[in-house]
């Protein structure tokens, strides 16, 4: 009985003999090793109870044995559901209740944390922490090293990954195996990639960017890894001569250009440096190639879709825009009900089998956004230039992305709003020199309140992942309104425009 993704990524390991994963002191895990320790880890999973279509949360360190628990998930039939590592026990506990899973990795640092939290939503406590240390690996010891996967339809969900919503809570895209096989195995065949390729695996695996396309399109390749914990600048730099690709953020590509041992020498033998998930600089693409000789494909991505454009491998990787449509992926550009013409800029909308099936237990969310006719509503503004690449030229949604990672406002302004001393708030995102726009509150004060801007910030701070913290508030009389009363968030944004900027 099949198992899509199970057959198609993981099995062919059993039969890999060779290193698939390269960690960074060196050390190497083989196609069979790795293989193995997937199915001792199925095996804990089954034994501690999950049963297919069951969510598994996951918020451990990135780690082979973090990898194997994905692969195990998909392996018993199970939902994979991955959580930044940054999120406060407040934040983990709305995601608990709301998808309700049954099994809960987390890492035994911060069991004390959420402990309680989980027993709260109902979800057992597994642990693993970044040297596979815990409960899980325990468990896992008295497994067998072979593992029969669960069948599985392709329309099944295989993950559910959550993205914030613009009413400030969060929203569970669920991804089904013929979602993310789909894009995968497009992504391989348009970026060339085969056996021969190295990818130098620096993202965090929570989120679209590590987990599907670098993960995935890995191992659909049967390329090795190199498998970082996160991005560090001196690793990255001492490894990369040992890598044929990299996949990144803005943020990785304008970290490399600030040393001066990024050169022509060092990138070498790369084959291939593609940036996704925030807008990359028309200046910071032109600079790299001019440091190096490689121009970076930049392509286009969401959560709920996976990718969707890519500058083309051969042939023109244009600065500045995102590309074509990927092979079996529809794209058109909308304004006011109506397709504008070429050249028009509107709201970008997508159809194609990369398209998710959803969010999770709301169907009128999923109703605003995803059309009757599979036309998906991604709330980014876009113009297809005459030669048909898409350039994304703005947003239609109120969102951050602040190196990568998506910060939306309301979530925010909804804490500092709750303040005694708060009237109301506006949080907006700057151009911030590391992180590409950095997140800013603009806060009014409730009359005859003494407010200070920095005590605002630490009272809201113990509730939100670090990442989504304002580097910086302000206190105003008001904040500027147009004629419906509405916030003028681009009238803050070119006030403090200088905020972040040295
Ligand atoms: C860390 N910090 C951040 C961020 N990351 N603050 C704002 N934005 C961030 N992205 C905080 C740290 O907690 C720390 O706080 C301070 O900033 C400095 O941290 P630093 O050591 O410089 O950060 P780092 O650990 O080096 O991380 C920066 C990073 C990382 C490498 C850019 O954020 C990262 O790996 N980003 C990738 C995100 C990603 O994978 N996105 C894909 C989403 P303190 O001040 O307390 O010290 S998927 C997606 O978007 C779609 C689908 C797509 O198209 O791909
Ligand atoms: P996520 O919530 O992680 O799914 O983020 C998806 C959003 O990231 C998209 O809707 C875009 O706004 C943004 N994004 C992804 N790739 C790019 C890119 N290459 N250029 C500009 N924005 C991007």
């Amino acid at each position: 009985m099949a198992n899509p993704m199970y057959d198609a990524l993981f099995a062919p390991l059993s039969t890999r003999d060779e290193p698939v994963l390269t960690l960074a002191d060196g050390s190497v895990l083989t196609g069979p090793q790795l293989h193995a320790l997937i199915a001792r880890l199925a095996g804990a999973f089954r034994a501690a109870g999950a049963q297919p279509g069951d969510r598994i949360a996951v918020q451990v360190a990135k780690s082979p044995e973090a990898l194997a628990a994905y692969a195990a998930t998909v392996a018993i039939g199970a939902i994979f559901l991955p959580l930044n590592t940054a999120y406060t026990p407040a934040e983990i506990d709305y995601f608990l209740g709301n998808a309700t899973p049954r099994l809960f990795l987390c890492d035994p640092a911060r069991l004390a944390d959420l402990a309680e939290v989980a027993a709260a939503q109902g979800a057992e406590v597994l642990t693993l922490g970044p040297a596979g240390q815990g409960s899980l690996m325990q468990l896992a010891g008295a497994q067998p090293d072979q593992f029969t996967p669960a069948p599985r339809e392709p329309h099944d969900l295989a993950a559910i990954l959550y993205t914030s919503g613009t009413t400030g809570r969060s929203k569970g895209a669920m991804l089904s195996h013929a979602n993310l096989l789909s894009n995968a195995e497009v992504l391989v065949d348009l970026w060339r990639f085969t056996a021969k390729d190295v990818l130098l695996h620096a993202l965090p695996i929570f989120h679209t960017h590590g987990l599907f396309v670098a993960s995935n399109v890995a191992l659909l390749a049967r390329s090795r890894m190199i498998f970082l914990p996160g991005f560090d600048l001196d690793t990255v730099l001492r490894l990369l001569p040992q890598a044929t690709a990299l996949m990144g953020v803005p943020t990785f590509y304008t970290r490399l250009l600030a040393d001066p041992r990024l050169d022509r020498r060092l990138t070498a033998q790369m084959r291939l440096f593609i940036s996704g998930s925030a807008p990359l600089l028309a200046e910071t693409h032109r600079e790299f190639e001019q440091r190096t000789g490689h121009r970076i494909l930049e392509r286009y991505g969401m959560t709920e879709t996976n990718m969707n454009t890519s500058n083309p491998y051969e042939g023109d990787r244009r600065a500045g825009t995102v590309g074509f449509p990927l092979p079996g992926v529809e794209l058109r550009i909308m304004a006011e009900g109506t397709e504008v013409p070429k050249g028009g800029v509107g709201v970008i909308e997508v159809r194609g089998p990369n398209v998710f099936r959803g969010y999770w237990q709301m169907p009128e969310k999923t109703a605003e956004d995803l059309r009757p006719d599979g036309w998906f509503i991604t709330g980014d503004l876009g113009q297809l230039d005459p030669d048909g690449y898409l350039q994304i030229v703005g947003r239609a949604k109120d969102l951050i992305i602040t190196g990568g990672y998506n910060v939306y406002p309301k979530e925010i302004e909804l804490l500092l709003d709750a303040l005694p001393d708060v009237e109301e708030s506006a949080v907006v995102g700057l151009p911030h020199p590391d992180f590409g726009e950095g997140v800013f509150a603009v806060l009014v004060a409730r009359k005859g309140a003494s407010l200070d801007p920095a005590a605002a910030l630490a009272a809201v701070a113990p509730r939100l992942a670090r990442f989504k913290q304002p580097r910086g508030a302000v206190v105003v009389p008001d904040l500027p309104r147009n004629t419906m009363g509405k916030v003028q968030k681009n009238v803050l944004r070119q006030t403090y425009a200088n905020r972040f900027m040295a």
